[in-house]
């Protein structure tokens, strides 16, 4: 049964590696399952858990309404920063960010807080650039970023890709669970 397992996953996993590439997240903080309660509670997805240490709120920068902010953002709160913490690895996180008169300084951090990427704009005020910007390397697993002074550096639109790894265990996992459920059907 094993082998038979193990030889249906070989002839199957070319088309789960396929269908799994470019396997993302999107979160704008609009609904609740894209993250709109993210900073009272952890949010589950197929890849394991975000949390969200910060504020979400509407946003109030029109430069982030006009790179296609709707609804609500990722806020710093008022210790005027925000963690986006990630129980799984993160291969790239791209986003559209704003702010009034700060500055925007935000990085991506690995599983030892080590940074993998960064950003960083010295100005935030009116009819400055907006993104999206993207933060990519190896096993990002929190997003942490800060405006000193002004308490409003809010994030949105995120698209975060999870690397094919994780993606192609998911999809050996669900063909797993398929072959179980077919040969109790046909029991
Ligand atoms: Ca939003
Ligand atoms: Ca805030
Ligand atoms: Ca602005």
């Amino acid at each position: 049964m094993l082998l038979r397992l193990l030889l249906a996953l070989a002839i199957l996993a070319p088309t789960a590696v396929s269908t799994a590439q470019g396997m993302t997240i999107f979160l704008d903080a609009d609904t609740v399952a894209t993250g709109g309660t993210l900073d009272v509670a952890p949010l589950s997805t197929p890849f394991g858990d975000i949390s969200f240490v910060g504020e979400v709120r509407p946003t109030a920068d029109a430069d982030l309404v006009a790179a296609g902010s709707t609804g609500n953002v990722f806020d710093v709160d008022n210790t005027e920063t925000a963690t986006m913490l990630f129980s799984f690895d993160v291969e790239s996180i791209t986003f559209i960010y704003g702010g009034n008169d700060g500055v925007m300084d935000i990085e991506a951090r690995d599983i030892n807080d080590q940074v993998v990427d960064f950003f960083f704009q010295a100005s935030t005020g009116d009819l400055q650039p907006a993104g999206p910007v993207t933060l990519s390397g190896g096993g990002i697993r929190k997003l942490f970023w800060h405006d000193p002074g002004f308490n409003f550096a809010p994030i949105d639109n995120l698209t975060i890709e999870v690397p094919e790894p994780a993606a192609i265990v998911l999809a050996a996992l669900g063909l797993v669970a398929l072959g179980w459920v077919r040969r109790r059907r046909a029991r």
